[in-house]
Order: structure tokens, then C-alpha cells, then sequence
């Protein structure tokens, strides 16, 4: 019996578009247990294929694996192992403290509030606190550093048990999360039943257009379930209620948006205005991603052409974080253990483990300077101001990073 014909997972439609179909990749987070015990061939793998909806512009995956299979006990990625981003947490928690009055009476809930690297801040500056996340290890780092956290998946039964708990809260942040439930209309529920009345709901995700621009297309796996424009999410916001109040564009993780919405709120007269440069440069048409499968194909070529001749001409390769779109782009392009010697990160959790798929071994970033190798894909490309700087004595030395996006690009110390 062939499996039912999915439905959106925005509005229950039925017009699905194929828009990318990346074949079957592992999972990017399930980062395989050291020294060769791990059996790369047999880890599961799983479809990955991008659709869109005509009803409702939603971009999304057509399957999912369960939840628990994405964000179980080993999860590895943790927040705080960013700089940059760890300061965008303290100045957006500074700044929202002092526009919104928190204190001591305020409760801010953070939903995937992984290792406490956001609400830290709030807690330091006196408002109450609570976090939710399913990913263990993640929680436990953020209550060790004294964030309450619960380890659950938030949907909007959780939320009504929350308001039983802890009461309503002043502020509600869906940080790179709505893209990460398999129904974000759960997640929106949840959190219109959390908030006080006039309470506000902070959520920041991937902008959809940076990724067909830019081409980003390992930042598509199956933890992002749905890839949002605002065309999409203006929707979404109001079948809950929700008024949406501000909109910013960020730049992390390749292009982001914050969206700032309140229960009944008159929109902003700027969302009118993102719904027209949307529809100008089609958004909320098919024929917009019609020719992203064919640029994404054509990337996926085009950098393992690079690393391969870059292989044959008798460079020595590895690449620079374990993230897990450098695990998708690794798979994607069958960059593997013969051609990339390792893979370095500055995250402990990850070390001694190698990338789902691929089986290349994961190291401290300082494997570069004693390993010397020539070149360096770099998977975390999102960061690269950040780990360009933080290499100096790498590049001095001669070595080299291969920028793969949105065209491979060779950076050495000179440029
Ligand atoms: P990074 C993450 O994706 C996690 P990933 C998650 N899948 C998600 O949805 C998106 O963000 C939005 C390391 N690093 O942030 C840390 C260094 O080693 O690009 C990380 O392991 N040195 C839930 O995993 C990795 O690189 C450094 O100097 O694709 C980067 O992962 C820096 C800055 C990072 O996200
Ligand atoms: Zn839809």
C-alpha cells in the first residue's frame, strides 16, 4: 500500500510543489560514535524533498522522521559555542529587558531553549525564567548554569500545563524553532495560550529568501521542517491570533527574520510593505522556485569538482565545523573520509565523533595548526568572519579556506 499523498503542514491543502528533491541523506545532528565502531553504511537514512504550498506560499518537507529520531538524548549542537551568537543573545535580551519593563514579576519562556544561552541573560537581568527543550544534554547545560529548564516537546497541551504551573508569560521566544515542529501551527497555539494578555511572542528563523538567493542549500535537513517567508508566516500568525508588530532581517545563519507579534494586535503598516517586495520578486508564486532544484544541482557539482581537483592536484583537506549543514553538504556532494582527512569544531560534545554519512572524524580546532592541512572547506560558512579571524595563524601559515557558497571561493592570508 503506497504511504497518503501529504497535506500542507500549514493549511491542510493538497498543492504540493516538488521543489528540491535531495535524495536520501542521514540525519545532520547524528553525529556517529568514534574510532570506527560506528557503521556509517548502515545509518538510517531518510528522503529529503522540498515542496511548496500554492495555497498558503508554505515551504516545507514532505517527510519527517519522528521527532525523538532528531532531538533525542545525544543531540550535539549547543548555542553557546558561537561568539557572535552569544552576544546577539545578551544584546537582544539587554534591549527587550529595558523596551518591555521585565522584572521580577515577569516571566520570559524560551521554547527550544537549548543551553540556557539566551535566557541566562534574563535571569541575570531579574525577570523569571522558564525554558523548554527536548534535547537532554542541551537542558542540563542550561540548568546548570541556573536556567529552570523543562525537557519536553512544546505543543499546546504543554502550554496549557505551563499557564497551570508557572502563570502566563510577558514574553514568549521561538528562536530558530518554529522551523524545527513538525506542525507550526502547534507551536503558534501553544504560545498564544502561554502569553498574557498584550504579552508579546519574539520569534527569529531562517528568511526563505537568503536561502533560494544564496542558494543555502544544506540548510535544508530534516530537523527544518518548514522554510518560512513572510508572505507564508503572515498567514500562519494570523489563523492564532497573533498581529504581527515588527519585522527585522538578521544576519545569522545565512539570512534570518525576526518577527515580533502580539494576540489582536493592529498589524504593522511594514508588513504591508514585505508582502509587496515579496510579491514582487514572487515569493508567493510556483514559478519562483521552479529553477532552485537545477542551481542547487549545479552547486552540488560544482563544489565537489573543486575539492576533487583540489584532491588530484595533491592537496591535503579538511574541513571547519561539525555543524549540521556541513553534514548535509558533505553528503550531497560525496565529500567523504578520502577526501577530507577531518573535520575540526570548537563544540567538546562533538569531538571523537565523526559526520553522519561520511565517517570523517571530528577534531578540536587546533588539529589545523599541528595537521597542517592545505585547504579547508569551510561547512560553517555562516560564520566565517567569526573563524577567519579566530585562524589567523592557520592562513599565515600558508593554509587556505574553500568558501563553498554561494559559489566555491579559495581565501587565503592575502585576500
Ligand atoms: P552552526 C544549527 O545548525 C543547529 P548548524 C540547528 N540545526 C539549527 O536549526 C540551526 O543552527 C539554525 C562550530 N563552531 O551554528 C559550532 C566552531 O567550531 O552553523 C557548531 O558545531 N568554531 C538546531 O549545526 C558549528 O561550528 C567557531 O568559531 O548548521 C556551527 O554550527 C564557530 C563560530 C562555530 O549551525
Ligand atoms: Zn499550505
Amino acid at each position: 500500500m503506497s504511504a497518503p499523498a501529504p497535506v500542507c503542514r500549514g493549511c491542510a491543502g493538497a498543492r504540493l510543489n516538488l521543489v528540491l528533491d535531495l535524495g536520501v541523506m542521514p540525519l545532520a545532528d547524528a553525529l556517529v560514535a568514534g574510532d570506527g565502531a560506528g557503521d556509517v553504511a548502515n545509518e538510517a537514512r531518510h528522503p529529503l524533498r522540498m515542496a511548496y504550498c500554492a495555497d498558503c506560499h508554505l515551504v516545507q518537507l514532505l517527510e519527517s522522521p519522528p521527532p525523538e529520531a532528531l532531538f533525542g538524548r545525544d543531540f550535539p549542537y549547543y548555542s553557546s559555542y558561537s561568539t557572535q551568537w552569544s552576544a546577539h543573545a545578551a544584546d537582544f535580551a539587554g534591549a527587550t529587558t529595558g523596551e518591555l519593563g521585565l522584572g521580577a514579576d515577569s516571566l520570559v519562556v524560551e521554547i527550544g531553549s537549548n543551553d540556557g544561552y539566551l535566557l541566562r541573560h534574563f535571569a541575570a537581568a531579574g525577570a523569571r525564567v522558564l525554558g523548554i527543550d527536548p534535547a537532554e544534554g542541551p537542558a542540563r547545560a542550561a540548568r546548570a548554569v541556573g536556567v529552570p529548564t523543562e525537557i519536553a516537546y512544546f505543543d499546546a497541551a504543554l502550554a496549557g500545563q505551563l499557564v497551570a504551573d508557572h502563570g502566563r508569560a510577558d514574553l514568549v521566544v521561538a528562536n530558530n524553532v518554529l522551523a524545527h515542529v513538525p506542525d507550526p501551527n502547534q507551536l503558534l497555539a501553544g504560545a498564544a495560550r502561554l502569553l498574557k494578555p498584550g504579552g508579546l511572542l519574539s520569534v527569529e528563523a531562517p528568511y526563505l529568501r537568503d536561502l533560494i538567493e544564496q542558494v543555502e542549500f544544506d540548510t535544508i535537513y530534516h530537523e527544518h521542517h518548514c522554510y518560512f517567508s513572510v508572505s507564508a508566516l503572515a498567514g500562519l500568525f494570523a489563523r492564532h491570533g497573533f498581529g504581527i508588530r515588527s519585522l527585522t532581517r538578521l544576519p545569522w545563519h545565512g539570512g534570518s527574520l525576526r518577527v515580533v507579534a502580539a494576540a489582536a494586535a493592529e498589524p504593522a503598516p511594514a508588513l504591508a510593505e514585505w508582502l509587496a517586495a515579496e510579491r514582487a520578486a514572487g515569493l508567493d508564486r510556483a514559478d519562483y522556485y521552479a529553477g532552485f532544484g537545477a542551481r542547487v544541482q549545479a552547486l552540488i557539482a560544482d563544489i565537489r569538482a573543486r575539492v576533487r581537483a583540489l584532491h588530484a592536484g595533491g592537496a591535503r583537506i579538511a574541513a571547519y565545523g561539525a555543524a549540521a549543514k556541513g553534514a548535509i553538504l558533505l553528503n550531497a556532494t560525496g565529500i567523504d573520509a578520502g577526501l577530507c582527512e577531518f573535520v575540526v569544531d570548537r563544540n567538546p560534545h562533538k569531538h571523537g565523533k565523526r559526520m553522519p554519512g561520511v565517517g570523517i572524524p571530528i577534531l578540536p580546532p587546533e588539529a589545523l595548526l599541528e595537521r597542517r592541512p592545505d585547504v579547508v572547506l569551510l561547512l560553517a560558512w555562516n560564520w566565517a568572519g567569526e573563524i577567519l579571524a579566530q585562524q589567523r595563524d592557520y592562513l599565515a601559515a600558508g593554509g587556505r579556506f574553500l568558501i563553498p557558497l554561494p559559489e566555491p571561493r579559495l581565501v587565503g592570508a592575502d585576500d
